[in-house]
C-alpha cells in the first residue's frame, strides 16, 4: 500500500512537469464508475449495522450515519474508522461546500474517510485526495465507490506538509495548476469543544464552550497550515470548530491589504455543526474564481 501510494505522489509531482499547458476548463461526464474488486476495503474494519456492535464513545455518531453518508446501507456499505465516525462532514453540508467550491481541481488534503472529497467529484472536474493513513485512504476510496465517484479522484498517501513543499519546491510553469484548497485537519479529537488545547477564553457565541484556538489545529498551528497552503492559492475553504474564535480567523489575512473572510454557520436542524470559512475567490461576490460552466 505505502509503495504504491508513494508512486502515486510522484506520479502527481511527475506529471506536474508535463502538464505545461493549462488545460481548458471543461464539465467531465460523471458516469458511475465501475466497482472494483481490490478497492473493496470491507476487510479492514467493520460495517457497523447496530448500536449493540459500536464502542459506547461512538454510538452517538453512529445513530447519524446516514447524515454522514446517505448510500451508509448500500451494499457493501460505507465504512468509516474512528477517526472517520467523529469527523467526517455531514453530506448535506460536504455538498453545500462543494457548490460553493465548484472548480476545475480541488485539493483535499485531509481527505480522511471521504466525506467531501466525493461530494467535490460532483462539482469538480478532479480531485486530489491526501491522507497520511492508508486505512483512512482505503476507506475513502471505497466509500467514493459506492458513490461511484473514484475515478474521478486521486488518492494519494502522504502528509501534507511535505506534499506542500514538494509541490512549492516546483517551478511555477511546471507546477500543476490547483484552483482551491479544502482544509479539514483534524482538531485534536472530539474533546475540542471542552478547549482543553486551546486557551481558556469564552466564546461570546458559544457560552458554555471555551473558544477554540487554531493552536489546538494539527499537525501544525492552524495559521501557518494557512499561510503554506496560501502559497498554493488564495482560494482555500477551511472547515473549523464551531466554537472557533473568529479574531484568531480575522487576523490570518490581517496582513493582505483588500483581502476578506466569509465564515459560514453550518447548521444541521437547530444544531450548529462547524464553520466553513472562505478565503480569496471563494468569497461570494468575488469574481476572480474560475467557475466550471
Ligand atoms: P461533534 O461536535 O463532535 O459532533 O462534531 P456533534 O454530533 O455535533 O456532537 P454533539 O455532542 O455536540 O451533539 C460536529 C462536526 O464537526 C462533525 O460532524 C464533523 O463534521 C466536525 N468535526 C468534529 N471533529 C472532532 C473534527 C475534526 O477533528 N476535524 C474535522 N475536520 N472535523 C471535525
Amino acid at each position: 500500500m505505502g509503495k504504491r501510494n508513494l508512486s502515486g505522489l510522484s506520479r502527481f509531482l511527475g506529471q506536474a512537469f508535463e502538464e505545461e499547458t493549462p488545460r481548458p476548463v471543461k464539465r467531465q461526464k460523471k458516469e458511475d464508475g465501475p466497482w472494483v474488486e481490490k478497492y473493496d476495503a470491507s476487510g479492514l474494519v467493520t460495517h457497523y449495522t447496530e448500536a449493540s456492535q459500536v464502542p459506547e464513545h461512538l454510538v452517538k455518531y453512529f445513530s447519524q450515519c446516514t447524515r454522514f453518508f446517505s448510500l451508509y446501507w448500500t451494499p457493501p456499505g460505507c465504512l468509516l474508522d474512528e477517526e472517520g465516525w467523529y469527523s467526517v462532514t455531514p453530506e448535506l453540508i460536504a455538498n453545500q461546500i462543494a457548490e460553493r467550491c465548484r472548480c476545475d481541481t480541488i485539493l483535499d488534503p485531509f481527505c480522511g474517510v471521504g466525506g467531501n472529497a466525493i461530494a467535490f467529484a460532483k462539482t469538480c472536474q478532479r480531485v486530489i485526495a491526501l491522507d497520511n493513513c492508508p486505512t483512512r485512504l482505503a476507506l475513502a476510496r471505497h466509500n467514493a465507490q459506492i458513490y461511484g465517484v473514484a475515478q474521478h479522484i486521486e488518492f494519494i498517501l502522504t502528509d501534507y506538509i511535505s506534499f506542500a513543499n514538494s509541490y512549492l519546491s516546483l517551478p511555477q510553469t511546471a507546477s500543476r495548476k490547483i484552483d482551491a484548497v479544502f482544509l479539514s485537519p483534524p482538531w485534536g479529537g472530539p474533546a475540542y469543544l471542552s478547549g482543553t488545547s486551546s486557551p481558556a477564553k469564552q466564546s461570546p457565541d458559544d457560552e458554555a464552550h471555551p473558544s477554540y484556538s487554531l493552536a489546538a489545529i494539527q499537525p501544525i498551528h492552524g495559521a501557518e497550515l494557512f499561510h503554506l497552503t496560501s502559497r498554493i492559492t488564495k482560494n482555500i475553504a477551511y472547515y473549523l470548530p464551531r466554537n472557533s474564535d473568529l479574531a484568531e480567523i480575522g487576523a490570518l489575512i490581517e496582513d493582505q491589504k483588500g483581502e476578506s473572510v466569509e465564515v459560514e454557520e453550518e447548521w444541521m436542524g437547530s444544531k450548529l455543526k462547524a464553520l466553513t470559512c472562505y478565503f480569496g475567490g471563494l468569497v461570494a461576490g468575488t469574481d476572480s474564481f474560475e467557475v466550471v460552466e
